[in-house]
């Protein structure tokens, strides 16, 4: 987890994707191609069947006589129409009208001049083509008005069904991380003083806190190292997770904007994700994103402006998400004063705060460490060691507490948030 890694190298800006859907693969779609042709066709044996059984009275004695056939129809009306629906053929109702009745017309002579061949005395002569000719309209009637009807109406919604099914998967739980630069020293400060930060036990801690992660079953995603990019171990600053949407952002202190497009690549290298960015004029660091059940505060701070919280505003509006704007005026970031619970209670330091009363529920914690936590699944937390009350209130609520030292990312104002970004 300490190996170094090549400088990032810039990456054109993106524009805002919809959702993001896999492209079906061959695979797939020639599946969906012989699902649906199959559907077609075993629909038109039934009902083929069904027709000449009712046809002729009911008798039992029909079946073993016209399964034969109408089972050779279907299996040509399958592999006919399996290569038409490849070319598309369902794409448009009168194409699928078109080569329905072609593939079940062609397909129902196939058949009957093979059941004719085996059973009339003079196969090959005038009257045996006439019956095969004229059982289009008589024997196999119902089987070509099937096989038109399902083409039309159902292969296309079969195809469809089968390219776009996607079966529930056990969600991975990713979360990205970012090594430590070797420049620690010079990283932003804004509401502390400076106070020299031992390297070597920051690599350690960082360490120690991916290795919490794993330990809790997250699997980490490390985001290409960037030496020189003081800052770059806050990687929760640079993108925020919105299900399959990842929001790059345009973070507000200016050193710190060269960070994100290793994190945009780090981003789009995982599946199902797709990315849009705050764009200039506006500002945004996830610091200042906190998201609570559907509902995301945003930080109006020093570092995210007005125009940052409207384009992530635009961003989610077609998502299930409600932003809400939170004034900042006495921390860093929004969850450098007030995180959140799993069951959706904020927790925080009111003296941090401009408004407690925008949460619907809030709890005050004993220490400033202690107002960041990491929810790492619905019964357990992440937080500083150096909030050691807080982790024992938090534990008399029932929650498993697991605590990391992290004491040289706090002398830069980071928390345990901040280290990572879990992909959610
Ligand atoms: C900065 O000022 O940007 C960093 N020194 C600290 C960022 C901490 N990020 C966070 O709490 N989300």
């Amino acid at each position: 987890m300490t190996s170094p890694v090549p400088p990032s190298s810039p990456l054109p800006a993106a524009p805002v994707r919809a959702r993001f859907t896999p492209p079906a693969t061959r695979g797939r779609r020639t599946a969906a191609v012989l699902v649906s042709s199959a559907v077609v066709a075993v629909i038109a044996l039934v009902a083929a069947v069904l027709a000449t059984f009712i046809g002729n009275g009911q008798s039992p004695q029909v079946f073993p006589q016209v399964f034969g056939h109408f089972a050779l129809a279907a299996f040509f009306a399958w592999a006919l129409l399996s290569i038409a629906n490849a070319l598309g053929a369902t794409r448009v109702w009168f194409l699928a009208l078109i080569t329905g009745l072609a593939s079940a017309c062609l397909a129902a002579l196939i058949a009957t001049t093979v059941t004719v061949a085996m059973t009339a005395r003079s196969p090959f002569g005038p009257q045996a083509f006439l019956l095969v000719v004229g059982s289009l309209v008589s024997l196999n009637l119902v089987f070509i008005l099937a096989v038109v009807i399902a083409e039309v109406l159902l292969a296309p919604r079969v195809l469809h069904g089968v390219m776009s099914y996607a079966p529930e998967r056990e969600p991975r739980r990713l979360a990205l991380v970012r090594i430590p630069a070797s420049n620690l020293d010079e990283a932003e400060l804004t509401h502390v003083e400076r106070r020299p930060v031992d390297q070597a036990l920051a690599d350690e801690q960082w360490d120690n806190y991916c290795a919490a992660l794993v330990a809790e079953g997250w699997e980490t995603v490390e985001v290409d190292a960037a030496p020189d990019l003081a800052d770059s171990v806050f990687v929760e600053d640079t993108v925020v997770m919105f299900d399959d949407l990842a929001v790059i952002t345009r973070p507000g202190a200016e050193s710190r904007r060269p960070e994100i497009d290793a994190v945009e690549r780090a981003v789009r290298s995982l599946s199902r994700v797709s990315v849009a960015r705050i764009e200039e004029p506006g500002t945004l660091d996830g610091g200042d994103v906190l998201k609570v059940g559907d509902v995301v505060y945003v930080g109006a701070s020093s570092r995210t402006n007005a125009e940052g919280i409207r384009q992530l505003r635009e961003l989610l509006a077609p998502h299930r998400y409600t932003v809400v704007g939170v004034p900042m005026s006495k921390a860093l970031h929004l969850k450098s004063a007030a995180t959140a619970l799993p069951d959706g209670t904020v927790i925080g330091d009111p003296a941090l705060l401009d408004a407690t009363s925008l949460f619907p529920r809030f709890m005050p914690v004993p220490e400033p460490e202690g107002v960041a936590v990491v929810a790492l699944s619905a019964t357990s937390l992440l937080m500083s060691a150096a909030a050691p009350q807080t982790a024992a209130m938090l534990a008399g609520l029932g929650y498993r507490v697991v605590t990391v030292d992290i004491s040289e990312f706090e002398k830069l104002e980071g928390c345990v948030t901040c280290l990572s970004v879990r992909v959610r």
